[in-house]
């Protein structure tokens, strides 16, 4: 009886040593997931604001308002599709490209990155704008300071409409390319435009310096 019981300890403790084991590894592997969240941050165009982060901004703490269907369409619809896509402002971004913006990205896909989950970013619409003069500053707000390589910025050529086309490569003014930034949370550059009038889009695309990873968004603007 004694051996028995014994053996029965014994296996019973070998049982519970890799339960425990198992139940320690899954603790750490959590709690590094959680850790990595704040290093998975990135940033946007804060100014002129990106249509998601100008969603996030004026409807992020009341997204269940009801007034938004009618006096903010498009957000609406955004948060309607997925709220992940305002949620995460920072995050609109594919790595790898080598550069190869226009032929990995399709028409009709350049608000949303080519990013299925932000799709309702290029529907076309009465998007909010800011108003911008022909000289104007855009600004970069980086949670995480990758730095940039360069950035890219378009303008939608007089008489597209954002509110009732899909915007393409076709559809753009290749503006400028920046030099390289150092990193840092806040970057902004000038940019001189000239004959732009009424509801544009400004596309700004932003190769980041850690590695490569693009990032590209459509921000709306209204050329006063
Ligand atoms: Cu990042």
């Amino acid at each position: 009886m004694r051996n028995l019981s014994r053996l029965a300890g014994r296996s019973r403790s070998a049982f519970h040593r890799p339960l425990q084991a198992f139940v320690m590894l899954f603790a750490v592997v959590a709690g590094a997931l959680a850790w990595s969240a704040p290093a998975q941050a990135h940033g946007t165009i804060v100014g002129p604001a990106t249509r998601a982060y100008q969603c996030w901004q004026k409807w992020g703490s009341s997204h269940t308002n009801p007034a938004m269907q009618t006096e903010d369409p498009m957000c609406y619809q955004a948060f309607q599709a997925n709220p992940d896509t305002m949620w995460n402002w920072m995050s609109a971004l594919r790595d790898g490209l080598g550069g190869q913006f226009q032929a990995k990205t399709p028409d009709g896909t350049l608000c949303s990155n080519n990013l299925s989950r932000n799709a309702s970013l290029n529907k076309p619409g009465n998007w909010k704008t800011t108003t911008v003069g022909n000289n104007f500053s855009v600004q970069l707000y980086d949670q995480a300071s990758h730095g940039a390589d360069y950035f890219k910025v378009y303008v939608s050529k007089q008489g597209f409409n954002p509110k009732t086309q899909t915007l393409g490569w076709g559809n753009l003014d290749y503006i400028t390319q920046t030099g390289r930034y150092a990193p840092a949370q806040n970057i902004t550059f000038n940019v001189n435009t000239s004959g732009y009038s009424g509801h544009h889009v400004v596309f700004v695309i932003w190769q980041a310096s850690h590695l490569d990873q693009a990032y590209m968004w459509c921000s709306d603007v209204n050329f006063g």
